[in-house]
Order: C-alpha cells, then sequence, then structure tokens
C-alpha cells in the first residue's frame, strides 16, 4: 500500500512539475552564487492543501506553486522555508547595487552543475530542455526590514513588505493576444533577465528579500505563487526607513488587486479596468507609486 502511494505521488509529480519552477539562485553585482546560497531552501515534498487541485491530492513537489489558502509563512518565503532559516547565509550588499534571480524548473534530485555553470549569456541557470517561464504573470520584488533585536535569520517576514521591481506585460493594441507577459516565454527563447537595483536610498539593515512570479487567473483563490526569499544585510547612507509596505498573505488575497482576473485579460486579450500587478503599490526610492502597467496607443 505504502509503495502504491508514492508511486502514485510520483506519478503525478512527473507530469505536472514541468509546470513548474522555483527561483533558487541570486547574483550580486554580476557575479552568480552557487544556486540556493543566501536564498531559503523549502522542504520536498511538503503537505499542503492544493486549492482548485483536489485531484493531485496535498503532495507539493519542490517546484509547485504557493497558493494563498496555504500556510503564511509559505505564501511570504516558500513551503517550509522557516526549517532553512537559520543555515541560510546572509548576503551583504550596498544600497544601489545590482541583483539579478534565476529560476530552475528541475526538482532538486535532478540538479547537475551544467544546469547552473557555464550559461549563455552570463546567464544564472540554463538548459537545454525546459528553462522557459510557461505561465503568464509578473515578476515581483520586495523587501522586508526586519524588525529591531531580530536576527534574518529568525524573521519570518510577518512585518510589512514594499515592492522594488516589477516585470510586468508589453500592451499590444494591434494584436489579438494584448497582454504580453515579458517574463512569459513559453514557446520563446530567451527568457528574460530579472534585474534590478536595491534602491539607493534603502536604509542600512537586514531585510528579507522575497522575489515571485504570480499567475493570477479567473478562479478566485487559484492564483498560483512561486516565492522564494534571500537573506541580505544592506549597507546605506539613508537613514530613514522605507515606506509604509504590506503584510503577507492579506495582500496576495482573492480580493486584492491583480490577484483575480477577468477571463479575457487571463486569457490576454484584453486589461481589466484599474488593474494593478499584486503586491501592493512599487518604491522607486522617493515614493511609492500605483504598479499599473502602461497600456500605450
Ligand atoms: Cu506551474
Amino acid at each position: 500500500m505504502v509503495s502504491m502511494t508514492i508511486l502514485a505521488a510520483l506519478a503525478a509529480t512527473t507530469t505536472v512539475v514541468q509546470g513548474h519552477f522555483t527561483f533558487v539562485r541570486i547574483a550580486h553585482n554580476g557575479i552568480w552564487q552557487h544556486p540556493t546560497r543566501y536564498i531559503r531552501n523549502k522542504t520536498a515534498p511538503f503537505n499542503e492543501t492544493w486549492f482548485n487541485q483536489p485531484g493531485l491530492g496535498p503532495y507539493h513537489g519542490y517546484n509547485f506553486p504557493t497558493e494563498y489558502v496555504n500556510l503564511p509563512e509559505s505564501v511570504r518565503c516558500g513551503r517550509d522555508n522557516m526549517a532553512h532559516a537559520a543555515d541560510t547565509e546572509v548576503l551583504r550588499v550596498a544600497a544601489g547595487d545590482e541583483i539579478e534571480f534565476a529560476h530552475q524548473r528541475y526538482e532538486p534530485e535532478e540538479w547537475t552543475d551544467d544546469m547552473f555553470y557555464g550559461c549563455p549569456e552570463g546567464r544564472g541557470t540554463c538548459h537545454k530542455y525546459g528553462m522557459d517561464i510557461n505561465h503568464p504573470g509578473p515578476v515581483m520584488a520586495f523587501l522586508s526590514p526586519v524588525p529591531k533585536g531580530v536576527d534574518v535569520r529568525e524573521y519570518g517576514g510577518a512585518g510589512e513588505w514594499t515592492k522594488i521591481y516589477t516585470l510586468g506585460f508589453r500592451y499590444r493594441k494591434n494584436e489579438t493576444l494584448k497582454v504580453d507577459w515579458l517574463a512569459y516565454n513559453w514557446e520563446k527563447t530567451p527568457v528574460p533577465r530579472f534585474a534590478f537595483k536595491i534602491p539607493p536610498q534603502t536604509p542600512s539593515g537586514q531585510y528579507l528579500l522575497r522575489m515571485d512570479l504570480i499567475w493570477a487567473y479567473s478562479l478566485a483563490g487559484g492564483a498560483q505563487m512561486y516565492p522564494s526569499c534571500a537573506h541580505i544585510d544592506v549597507s546605506g547612507i539613508s537613514t530613514g526607513q522605507l515606506p509604509a509596505g504590506v503584510q503577507i498573505p492579506e495582500i496576495f488575497s482573492p480580493d486584492s488587486p491583480g490577484m483575480t482576473l477577468s477571463w479575457e485579460m487571463g486569457n490576454q486579450y484584453s486589461v481589466d479596468a484599474n488593474y494593478s500587478h499584486p503586491g501592493g503599490p512599487l518604491w522607486d526610492g522617493e515614493k511609492l507609486v500605483p504598479d499599473k502597467p502602461v497600456i500605450g496607443e
């Protein structure tokens, strides 16, 4: 009985895992770190409800998405990340430094060096098959300052989060599929680079740096999230504070902006009225701005 259960789980995983990914690697000023170094790892398999996917049961592989109904800690930084927090190193950066992150679609037991080293164009991950991003949605990064008196290796992310990066979509007025998500390159190559600067105005201190792609669609509560969190220690010249942030998981509830789309937007035909990307406003280093796409002529 036990082996049959495992076989069934493996069979389900093999077919589904091709559709998922995890952000597993970070570069600092163009230097790629070893996979999962400075990034909290996840525990897999991990049993959590998978809302809207009852046929797949509670089993989750490493690359499976996180959903709003999962544990708050899972939504913040990936499943069971706190079990790996104490062992995760802290990356020292200066405010204004460049960060890039890269994804992996293969489960850790399948990882080989050629998926991470010697990649074309200095990329952080590569593989001759299946290194696309096959879910449409924005790629984003957030900072959460660690409370005073707490070390980042103990911090679960219950404080505020401020968005510092969004890679959204290009609007194509003359195409049938008008919403062209920039990260979504299924059957296109290559995947774009996910690179941005820690805002120069970021105050000194430790932070969780959360990276995610959110695939929202027209089924409320069904949005898939792919969160990973890095530990960073920022040295900056600003003595202020980050602007007021948002709470996770609350900002990713089904009725929050950008988390449930119309059928038309979910299928890329049009942009919903008053659409904003999920995760609250974007901090440009000076002020918070609405995180809305540019709908060109
Ligand atoms: Cu997927």
